[in-house]
């Protein structure tokens, strides 16, 4: 420990040192994590930085590269980080930026920082936790260099040429001793990068995949900013209106932005943003925005005629199909909530409230035809929920009178302990049967579902709880849905979804995704759904039998049998149905022999993707989506 010293220069000397130290030890406090998401944060807080100096109104590009030894770099057309002397540390600017924790993380002289946020801690925290960290500085006509390591200054800033342009340039190589993984994501970057871009329009942002083998480059760069954004989200959707409804207002201290389009969907997107970071459980800005959309619309409604006097919409009526982003800019911004992404700061929803009541407002009467599509969708949102309450408390009442009365195609377990309990959604009853027969009837549960089961995204609760599929579910898993959902009475703690190996497998395994995901959201949070692997083959030689589950293995495995003297046999599974029951327990069911994958929903947003492009009934995006993500399709993730 370091003795007290009334030394200024010492002291803060010391600071510094405690500073990267503590950062290596905790890193946990300072990026969330060591595992990909807290790498991936390594790149956001240098983009950050890059943003920051967009948002000041000198940087127009961003690039990011990639390196094919796994680093990163980040290069911007800014001013160039400062190189004076700092004048109680005595060394230059960019030093400190990268040296001292904390520095810079306070704005200063107008504009928001985008960091400020989550883990704010910015380039001092990447720097302690990077083997090596190169900067290059282009500003008044000079280039200059400097280099650290793990926290401390390796080489001394350096003047290495002359530069005609303005810019810095930072590259990183991860600590192999801090993360799990050092291996970056290009679709995670391209999320993040993307979604930067839609926030501050008018940026240009590439991203480079240098590595071999995987070589891709990409740019974003939208004029129309969050406008863009919802027109994207909305790609695959079929929108009930043209225009996008867009706006923004500034004050002295702080700014709103919102862009929202009403689409034919029963689900409603909403996506909020605080000095750029998502805030997923929302807060005072989307507090703000929902109680405006909500007076707005029935104040229309009633001022038109539409509605009648007594006629009332709900929130949830005026949501219903919306696609809108929310975004924010405010200069102390309060983050509570368990995840930190909730927005605290009160005076952001009557901010928020007043601009986006007078806007919306204005669009409706500006617009009438398109006020129109809104109100008949609202109405008829309105009617479905009334309808749904009753359809609920039907399959209440029936279930509630039959006592807890299993749906009869369901082969239960005799296991009551829902932690020792799972249940095999199976496609087809005749891959049903042979499951019923193969199964451990103790801890395996069975139940066969025919066919394609309904889509979610395309049907209200109503027509939803009128499909015996989806009733079948329900009553099984004993945990309800929507609102109602409860975790504590789900009857199996394993829920695996076994379909064909073929395109209509993975088509159904994503409608029941869709369903749990919309449905019953906590399912998928905590992990309990899962997708069986079947294999793909059935190879027999000299009397012996391997299963392959994937091209690639069967590959490999053919080479090494090669030399077998013998005749060789294979078959190729089309579907669980050619399977008897013995081999569909050896090679998908048994506990010991069995690959399963845990299905999880990282971001609400990604999942919206996936499961609107593919759900959605425009076709040629879906196949492109198929295609391009076949790996997700048939979930060898
Ligand atoms: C490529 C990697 C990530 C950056 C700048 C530019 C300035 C700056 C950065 O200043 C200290 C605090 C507030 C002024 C500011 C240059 C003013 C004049 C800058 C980056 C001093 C930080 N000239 N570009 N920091 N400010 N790009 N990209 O990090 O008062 S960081």
């Amino acid at each position: 420990m370091a003795e007290k010293n009334n030394n200024q220069y010492n002291a803060d000397q010391i600071q510094v040192l405690e500073g990267f130290e503590a950062v290596r030890k905790r890193p946990g406090m300072y990026i969330g994590t060591t595992g990909p998401r807290g790498l991936h944060h390594l790149v956001y807080e240098i983009v950050d930085n890059s943003v920051d100096e967009a948002l000041a109104g000198f940087c127009k590009k961003i690039n990011v590269t990639i390196n094919e030894d796994n680093s990163v770099t980040v290069v911007d057309d800014g001013r160039g980080m400062p190189v004076d002397m700092h004048p109680k540390m005595k060394i230059p600017a960019v030093e400190v930026i990268h040296t001292v924790l904390h520095a810079g993380g306070k704005f200063g002289g107008g504009g928001y920082k985008v960091s400020g946020g989550l883990h704010g801690v910015g380039a001092s925290v990447v720097n302690a936790l990077s083997t090596k960290m190169e900067v290059e500085i282009a500003r008044d006509k000079k280039l200059y260099e400097i280099e650290f390591s793990r926290g401390k200054t390796t080489k001394k800033l350096k003047e290495i040429g002359e530069s005609k342009h303005t810019g810095s340039k930072t590259t990183f190589w991860p600590d192999p001793e801090i993360f799990e993984e050092t291996e970056f994501n290009y679709d995670t970057l391209q999320h993040r990068l993307r979604e930067m871009a839609f926030l501050t329009k008018g940026i240009k942002i590439t991203l480079e995949d240098k590595r071999p083998g995987r070589k891709k480059k990409e740019t974003f760069h939208y004029e129309g900013g969050i406008k863009e954004f919802v027109k994207h989200l909305n790609t695959n959707k079929d929108a009930i209106h043209p225009d996008i409804m867009y706006f923004e207002y500034k004050d002295k201290s702080q700014e709103v932005e919102v862009a929202m389009q009403y689409t034919d969907n029963y689900n409603e997107l909403l996506l909020s943003y605080a000095n750029n970071i998502n805030t997923t459980e929302g807060g005072a800005h989307m507090a703000g925005f929902k109680s405006a959309l909500t007076r707005v619309i029935n104040d229309y409604g009633k001022k038109s005629k539409i509605m009648k006097e007594n006629e009332s919409l709900s929130g949830e009526d005026v949501r219903e199909g919306l696609t809108a982003v929310i975004s924010v800019k405010l200069e102390q911004p309060q983050f509570e909530g368990q995840t930190k992404t909730k927005l605290g700061n009160s005076e952001m929803r009557g901010f928020v409230e007043t601009s986006a009541a007078s806007n919306i407002m204005a669009f409706l009467e500006e617009n009438p035809k398109q006020a129109q599509s809104i109100l008949g969708k609202c109405l008829q949102a309105s009617r479905a929920r009334e309808a749904a309450r009753k359809a609920r408390a039907l399959v209440r009442r029936q279930t509630a009178l039959q006592g807890l009365s299993l749906p009869g195609k369901l082969a239960d377990c005799s296991e009551k302990d829902p932690a020792l309990s799972e249940i095999f959604l199976v496609e087809g009853d005749s891959a049903g049967g042979s499951a019923k027969q193969g199964r451990d009837r103790k801890r395996q549960a069975v139940l066969p579902l025919r066919g394609k089961i309904l889509n979610v995204e395309k049907a209200r609760q109503d027509k939803m709880l009128n499909s015996d599929e989806i009733k079948n579910m329900i009553t099984a898993f004993g945990c309800g849905i929507g609102e109602e959902f409860d975790i504590n009475k789900l009857r199996y703690h394993k829920i695996i979804i076994m379909t064909d190996a073929d395109v209509d497998g993975a088509h159904i395994r994503t409608l029941l995704l869709t369903f749990f995901y919309r449905y019953m959201t906590p399912l998928v949070e905590g992990g309990y759904v899962y997708a069986a692997q079947p294999p793909l083959f059935r190879v027999q030689k000299n009397k012996k039998t391997w299963y392959t589950y994937s091209d690639k293995e069967q590959e490999k495995l053919l080479k090494e049998i090669e030399d077998m003297p013998g005749k060789l046999e294979i078959q190729r599974y089309k579907g669980l149905g050619e399977m008897d029951f013995n081999q569909l327990w050896e090679t998908t069911m048994d506990y010991n022999h069995r690959t399963m994958v845990q299905i999880t929903v990282e971001d609400a947003t990604a999942a919206d993707e996936i499961f609107t492009t593919l759900m959605g009934d425009k076709v040629p995006p879906r196949k492109k989506f198929i295609e391009e993500n076949a790996k997700y399709a048939t979930l060898d993730i």
